[in-house]
């Protein structure tokens, strides 16, 4: 993980247009760690869009050959589709080499707190599966504890929503059903599943006992803590004087 020195290293907030320069030096930077007959995994999110886009330049300009992709969710796939980079599914690739993914917080630890955009569950399996997880985040992702801000989403299974809500409520955590924006009903993931977001007030002190102790909530399809496997994050910061670097 690299942090430029004089940046902020926790949550501050970043004017938009800054904050998308940041995410656009991470994807460039990642897009060089791509070789040629590389499967690679398409991870979800605003961060991995920039990604995708800058990978199907350099496959359109010819400068990579023979790269697949392996989407995180049907966002990460039309996004693929409209840059050019072919797509397959998890059971027609016997191996992922890399793959490239946003997070909504990061610790030093290189433990996530990801599921902002409800596609964590795929996002765990391919990443998981990749010899190389990457994270692809700008400075505002990097925290000292996780779950001060960011709330946990869990994916569950709909029939089971209530005794998983008692059951996250058990463990400390404050549990909301995610809505759509409109209000009108809970919304519903690319697997058909409901997201529940738990806040923990006083923050996450043992991500990988939480992440463990929520996936065995029967009822629970996985949850947005990563812990313990990803082995690099790129960090888009603003330097001292306000250049970009990753
Ligand atoms: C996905 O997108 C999520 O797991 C994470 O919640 C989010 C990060 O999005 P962005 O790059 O837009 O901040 O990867």
């Amino acid at each position: 993980m690299t942090v430029a020195s004089g940046a902020p290293s926790s949550s501050q907030a970043l004017d938009p247009e800054v904050q998308e320069d940041l995410k656009r030096a991470v994807a460039k930077k990642a897009v060089e760690m791509v070789q040629s007959g590389q499967i690679v995994g398409l991870g979800t999110g605003s961060t991995s869009a920039l990604f995708i886009e800058e990978l199907g330049q350099l496959i359109s300009k010819g400068k990579l050959k023979d790269v697949y992709g392996v989407a995180t969710s049907y966002q990460a796939k039309v996004l693929s589709r409209q840059a050019g980079i072919k797509t397959l599914s998890l059971n027609e690739v016997n191996r992922i080499d890399v793959a490239f993914d946003g997070a909504d917080e990061v610790d030093s630890q290189m433990n996530l707190i990801k599921g902002g955009g409800a596609a964590h569950t795929m996002e765990k399996v391919v990443d998981k599966l990749a010899k190389k997880a990457v994270i692809l985040v700008d400075q505002t992702k990097v925290v000292s504890q996780l779950g001060l801000v960011f709330p946990v989403a869990v994916e569950v299974l709909q029939p089971a929503i209530t005794p998983v809500l008692r059951s996250l409520l058990a463990l400390g955590g404050e549990p909301e059903i995610r809505s759509a924006l409109r209000k009108d009903g809970p919304i519903v993931t690319d697997l058909g599943n409901f997201i529940v977001d738990v806040r923990f007030p006083n923050g996450i002190k043992d991500a990988a006992a939480l992440e463990k102790e929520i996936n065995n909530i029967p009822g629970v399809v996985e949850n947005g803590l990563f812990t313990g496997f990803v082995q690099s994050v790129l960090v888009g910061v603003r330097d001292g004087n306000e250049n970009v670097v990753v």
